[in-house]
């Protein structure tokens, strides 16, 4: 059914024309502005996370903006003032790439697509703030990206350093480890690979311990997947540095170990060959070697980390003929370089331990090294469970029968990882596993060759890109080789023109071709000077932009401390699970950052954090390049924007994917136009008194007030709208077949409708207000409150049959179900009593009035 045969059928809905109105009336009053410091009600800040403007919007967009929506006018009808503002994450690479295709600037481009996302999401109805609308690509924001750099320059907390760094050879810019999915570039697929360059970073890692453990405080109120994520991604090991010397070498080398209860047991030492110390190393061996350590560090360039970290690849290495002494007993261990150990986790070198660590048994096995036990994992500990092990055959293998070759690492090749006694480890035998990892500390820490050390999958965050479109970064660097930050009252740096500027990547930011803008002088001499020519990671921009929100255009400031206290942090924050590591992560380590500034009082953003499923369509994910894109604007233009909210609301729980085939906006146009009915039909004067109306209709009204709240704030959108759809049916029975449209009950039902249909379907609401009498607009009243006395659940007599007699009465609640009942009646001592122990045949349930027992 089209909208206009829905029109003709239900009189007055003709989506397009109420939509129009009603936007041009928010666009005159703006009600959904927050309320400044007048304004008494308590505040919630609801944000959904910033679109990018890359074309118009799309289905995934409808639904998060829906949502954020939904919540926000839920408060609004709660009595809150609300902040809920919008405004785009507008710097980046397909601007760019865009831009480099056509030869035009990426400005237009993103200002084009910011402007007609604004008008879609104005004719969806959203109620954000418009008055607080920012782009990051805008001077007046980046120059707080800028701003920001500095303060974390300030604090040691922004450095610059050379190191391998990812590399995409097809954007010719660097990646941050978060961009690197599986090897490959997360924006282009590309194969990444490693390259030496000095790059800015900021010091996330200082925080790494704040980072993980604050997240306990989020248990509850964010998804667990990705407090989980968020947790391996920081990677917290505990262990020990441990001090190794090396013979030849006048400083020692310290390697990171989670098991310094094995150090007896090292029976080599390996390096990482891209490290600095395996280069020095090497150059001390014979001329065989060293060539043969170049060829191999040749081909572990080449390899990826996934690749160097997969546990069932065929161990490499190579023997540098020098020795590390273990500081424990004075072994000399041999070093090798082998691509297994990592040159950037812990300290790029290892002890080895075969007997006890999976992959330096590999390697172990691979080259004839030695292998020494030192945990006997089959002497049981004192209260613990004995693990009863099975052979192949299900078997329970006897421990004491097991033979010490069953078990023999150098023969079975698997590893003895394990609780149990320590063996062959002088004053540590007989401890276990646990007390000696704090023992060997001990020890290690008083002959002073070691100490309790964690370590972090987290890297440093690199935040300097070769590209063109993003903020640049503010520092320049003087012609005696120092590199100095552009004081704040110079500040924004701005981009310069792309006139005679070539965007094309090629490893070096295009900005360094702009030698007008790049020439500069020095803020401390005035001697000439150069730009920085990079520009930041653009999740700088977003790692900050909900405290923008609360300044609007503030050209004093980033953010107003007092504002942030006000609002801060973000009460209810959504967006898709693709942004549940970096975005998150970043934008956590700024909050705390600005926390020990002084500049909030908050060490989280987010208070609570909803993840929206996908939009997909028969199963598949939509996709450009699939052609399988439903479009949000045909969609609009088609149902109406009321329709297709309702539609997607409908579909499911928030959480879950949602396929368009199932979806229905159609009917949801329906449910619409019915709605619109109810409320054009009522003939009672407004603020009617009710009491004396239909008591059924009454009651469905009242289970709406008492439940509603509940729903919103579980999220659960799609039981709420099927509760709005059974509600509107009661009130056509009740004009249809009951006490008709003058009944004050209908009134009332007629009003809860657009008071709760507002959060799903505003315009419509807004038009059933106007039809039932009431000034606008509806998405600023205050919700009812249910009565208590209409939410007690009518009850009736069932009765129960055996073979055909009645043989007893139960009072049920109206709304039992068959299952229900008939466990009442089996249950009921008069029932059981005549049943006695014959056999049941047959049960005939017809909920809540008769349940009929045949028995032999
Ligand atoms: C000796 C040992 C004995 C280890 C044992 C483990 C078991 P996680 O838990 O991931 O932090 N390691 C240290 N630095 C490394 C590097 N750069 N590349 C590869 N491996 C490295 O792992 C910590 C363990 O990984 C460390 O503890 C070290 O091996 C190894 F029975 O030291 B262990």
């Amino acid at each position: 059914m089209t909208t206009s045969e829905i029109a003709a059928e239900g009189g007055a809905f003709d989506p397009h024309a109420i939509q129009q109105k009603w936007q041009a009336l928010w666009a005159e009053h703006d009600p959904f502005r927050a309320g400044g410091d007048e304004d008494t009600r308590p505040r919630k800040y609801v944000l959904a996370m910033f679109p990018y403007p890359s074309g118009d919007l799309h289905m995934g967009h409808a639904e998060n903006y829906l949502y954020s929506d939904i919540v926000a006018r839920f408060w609004r009808h709660r009595g809150y003032n609300v902040l809920n503002p919008i405004g785009w994450d507008s710097f980046g690479l397909p601007a760019e790439n865009a831009a480099i295709k056509r030869g035009a600037d990426p400005r237009e481009w993103t200002y084009q697509n910011i402007d007609q996302q604004k008008a879609s999401l104005k004719q969806y109805g959203v109620s954000f703030d418009w008055s607080r609308v920012l782009h990051t690509s805008d001077p007046e924001y980046y120059r707080w990206n800028q701003w920001l750099f500095q303060r974390l320059y300030d604090r040691g907390l922004a450095y610059r350093k050379e190191s391998p760094v990812n590399w995409c050879p097809a954007d010719q810019t660097v990646l941050a480890n978060e961009q690197v999915v599986d090897g490959h570039c997360e924006r282009c697929g590309a194969e990444v690979t490693k390259k030496k360059l000095t790059q800015w970073y900021f010091r996330i890692t200082q925080y790494a311990d704040r980072l993980l453990d604050d997240l306990n405080q989020l248990e509850g109120f964010w998804p667990h997947k990705v407090l989980q994520m968020q947790r391996n991604w920081i990677g917290r090991s505990v262990g020990a540095d441990i001090d190794f010397e090396i013979e030849g070498r006048d400083e020692k080398v310290t390697v990171f170990s989670t098991r310094p209860d094995t150090l007896h047991g090292a029976t080599f030492f390996v390096v990482a060959p891209d490290s600095d110390l395996a280069s020095e190393l090497a150059a001390g061996a014979s001329a065989e070697v060293q060539e043969r350590f170049r060829g191999y560090l040749e081909t572990v360039q080449k390899t990826s980390e996934i690749d160097r970290q997969t546990a069932d690849r065929p161990k490499t290495g190579v023997f540098l003929e020098r020795y590390a002494v273990n500081p424990i007993n004075g072994e000399r261990l041999p070093i090798w370089a082998a691509d297994y150990v990592l040159a950037d986790y812990g300290h790029g070198a290892v002890m080895a331990v075969p007997a006890h660590d999976q992959r330096d048994l590999d390697f172990a096995r691979a080259f004839g090294l030695p292998v020494k036990v030192v945990v006997d994992t089959l002497a049981p500990l004192t209260g613990a469970i004995p693990v009863i092990e099975l052979d192949e055959n299900g078997v329970p293998i006897d421990p004491a029968s097991a033979g010490a070759d069953d078990v023999d690492p150098a023969k079975t090749g698997v590893a003895l990882t394990g609780e149990g006694r320590m063996i062959n480890s002088g004053s540590l035998n007989g401890l276990s596993k646990r007390n000696a990892i704090a023992r060997a500390i001990e020890q290690l820490e008083a002959g002073g060759a070691g100490r309790a050390a964690k370590n972090y999958r987290l890297r440093d965050w690199l935040i300097s890109r070769q590209r063109f479109w993003g903020t640049p970064i503010p520092m320049v660097h003087t012609s005696d080789g120092r590199i100095v930050p552009v004081p704040d009252d110079r500040l924004p740096v701005e981009l310069p023109s792309i006139t005679g500027l070539d965007l094309t990547p090629k490893g070096t930011s295009p900005l360094g071709g702009a030698s007008e803008w790049v020439a500069t002088t020095d803020p401390e001499t005035g001697e000439p000077a150069l730009r920085d020519p990079d520009t930041m990671d653009t999740f700088v921009d977003s790692s900050w932009y909900f405290l923008r929100f609360l300044s609007p255009g503030s050209a004093a400031e980033a953010f107003s401390p007092a504002e942030a206290d006000k609002w801060g942090p973000v009460d209810f924050y959504i967006g898709g699970v693709e942004h549940a590591i970096l975005h998150l992560l970043y934008a956590r380590f700024i909050t705390k950052a600005l926390f020990d500034m002084g500049l909030v009082e908050f060490t989280e953003p987010f208070s609570s954090l909803i993840n929206q499923g996908m939009v997909i369509l028969n199963g598949a994910k939509m996709s450009k390049s699939k052609g399988n894109l439903v479009l949000f604007q045909e969609e609009l233009e088609q149902h109406g924007a009321d329709a297709l909210r309702v539609a997607l609301a409908f579909a499911g729980p928030v959480e879950d994917d949602k396929d368009w085939a199932d979806v229905s906006t159609t009917g949801a146009a329906k449910f619409l136009a019915r709605a619109l009915r109810v409320a054009s039909e009522v003939t009672s004067a407004p603020d009617a008194v009710w009491a004396e109306g239909d008591v059924a209709l009454r009651r469905v009204t009242h289970r709406l007030w008492a439940d509603v709240h509940g729903l919103v704030e579980q999220t659960k959108f799609n039981v709420v709208v099927a509760r709005l759809m059974e509600l509107v049916n009661a009130i056509r029975k009740t004009i249809d077949t009951g006490p008709g449209a003058g009944d004050p009950a209908v009134r009332e039902a007629a009003e809860a409708v657009a008071m709760v249909l507002d959060l799903f379907a505003p315009h419509t609401a807004e038009e059933m207000w106007a039809k039932l009498g009431y000034a606008p607009f509806v998405g600023l009243v205050s919700w009812r409150q249910p009565d208590a006395t209409l939410l007690v659940e009518e009850s009736v007599t069932a009765v129960v049959q055996v073979n055909g007699k009645v043989r007893g009465t139960l009072q049920v609640p109206a709304k039992i179900s068959s299952e229900e009942l008939e466990a009442v009646a089996r249950a009921d001592e008069k029932v059981r009593r005549s049943l006695g122990d014959r056999e049941i045949t047959r049960v005939v349930v017809r909920a809540p009035k008769v349940v009929s027992f045949t028995v032999a």
